[in-house]
């Protein structure tokens, strides 16, 4: 692709300006290893300098409206009032991510336990997060679990499925109105020979069962290496079954770098289905999560060049010349297709990109603007004794 036509260029930036990416409580957060955690300066102290973090990533970036919580970690005691404090600030509360794996009863799982008394406390939770979207006015109830086992013959393949879908159910007969179960899988991790929901068709077989408001999330980092995520994609899309993403990037495992760090190429692709099942656009109820950790990197920084990384795919993905790649792909034209979606990929779409965040009255130099604002410096003057994220310990 040589130049952008005017005519594209105003549906890319129309579309650019429309979309959405929430950011994650814990990405600001400190967090690191099994091996050790770093502590970083100016890191927040309690949910509310998280909100205001998040806030400041949407200030900057101007598509980061929403910041997910992850309870009991974002614990207070009024959640309405952390609601007005984040309006205040000019974001909203979102995504409510339950916690079920990070308690000595959960060792032998949490909905999937042997144990009756322990499904009841993890499902109880489960509840308790729903009233906390109630609270919050958040739609999606985000659920994760740890759960799996080790050995051969620990316990019953089967049984933990039944338990499963049973605290699903639960869990699910309790939302109302817009509210939303996403089901999150991953291959493995913590436990090595058996997960609970290793992957997409497990999640995707519970949500069916459960019903019109129960959609699957994909978490970029929870596959086995070479697996085709934008088949996935593509997959639930179809069968109208993508709530989420969790956007993240990994080399080896759930690394949780940022996103399009690793394989920008990927993210393009993925970003691509999304375009073409025309997926982007808020209304259509698919979440564009980070789920994301920064380790060794300045974490606001960090998240501000996550969500520029969504971005740059997105307008890339936006780029494609459908015509052209339909006509090739009609007729068979492997290379000629092939060579349309890599034209709209090497397009260098920053140009574009800071051209979108003045329309906006944004600085087009996001990061630039956020380092030069002293935010990072005021917040390590007032804020001492940051708060762990609650992950890596
Ligand atoms: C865990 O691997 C998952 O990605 C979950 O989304 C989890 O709740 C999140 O990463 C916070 O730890
Ligand atoms: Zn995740
Ligand atoms: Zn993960």
């Amino acid at each position: 692709m040589t130049e952008i036509d005017p005519t594209t260029r105003r549906r890319v930036l129309d579309a650019l300006r429309e979309q959405r990416i929430e950011t994650p409580s814990w990405a600001y957060g400190n967090s690191g290893t099994r091996f050790k955690v770093f502590a970083q300066e100016g890191v927040p102290r309690d949910p509310y300098e998280k909100v205001a973090d998040a806030a400041t990533v949407h200030r900057f970036t101007g598509v980061a409206p929403t910041v997910a919580l992850h309870i009991p970690w974002d614990l207070v005691d009024d959640y309405a009032a952390l609601a007005g404090y984040a309006k205040e600030q000019g974001i909203e509360l979102g995504t409510i991510n339950a916690n079920v794996f990070q308690d000595d009863d959960y060792k032998l799982g949490s909905v999937t336990n042997p144990d009756p008394a322990v499904r009841r406390k993890a499902i109880g939770h489960l509840l308790e997060c729903v009233d906390v979207m109630d609270a919050t006015g958040s739609r999606d109830l985000k659920l994760w679990f740890s759960d799996g086992t080790n050995y051969p013959g620990q316990d019953s393949i089967r049984q933990r499925q039944d338990r499963l879908a049973e605290a699903l159910r639960q869990a699910y007969e309790r939302l109302t109105g817009r509210q939303r179960l996403l089901l999150e899988y991953k291959l493995f991790e913590p436990a090595f020979y058996l997960t609970d929901v290793p992957d997409w068709g497990t999640a995707y077989a519970h949500c069916l069962e459960l019903g019109e408001r129960a959609q699957v999330v994909i978490d970029t980092g929870h596959h086995a290496p070479g697996t085709n995520i934008e088949f996935i994609v593509a997959f639930l899309l179809r069968a109208g079954k993508l709530g989420a993403f969790d956007f993240n990037s990994r080399f080896y495992a759930d690394d949780d770098l940022m996103v399009g760090s690793a394989d920008p190429f990927q993210l393009f692709r993925i970003m691509h289905e999304i375009v073409q099942a025309d997926a982007l656009r808020p209304s259509q109820g698919i979440a564009f999560m980070l789920d994301q950790c920064h380790n060794i990197e300045p974490k606001v920084q960090a998240v501000i060049r996550s969500v520029l990384n969504v971005q740059e795919a997105t307008a890339k993905a936006l780029l494609v010349d459908v015509p052209a790649l339909t006509a090739a792909q009609r007729a068979g034209d492997v290379l000629e297709a092939n060579a349309v979606l890599m034209d709209a990929y090497n397009t260098d779409v920053r140009p574009l990109l800071r051209e979108l965040r003045e329309e906006m009255g944004l600085d087009p130099d996001p990061v630039a603007a956020y380092k030069r604002s002293g935010y990072l410096e005021r917040v390590t003057a007032e804020r001492v004794g940051g708060q762990q994220a609650g992950w890596g310990a």
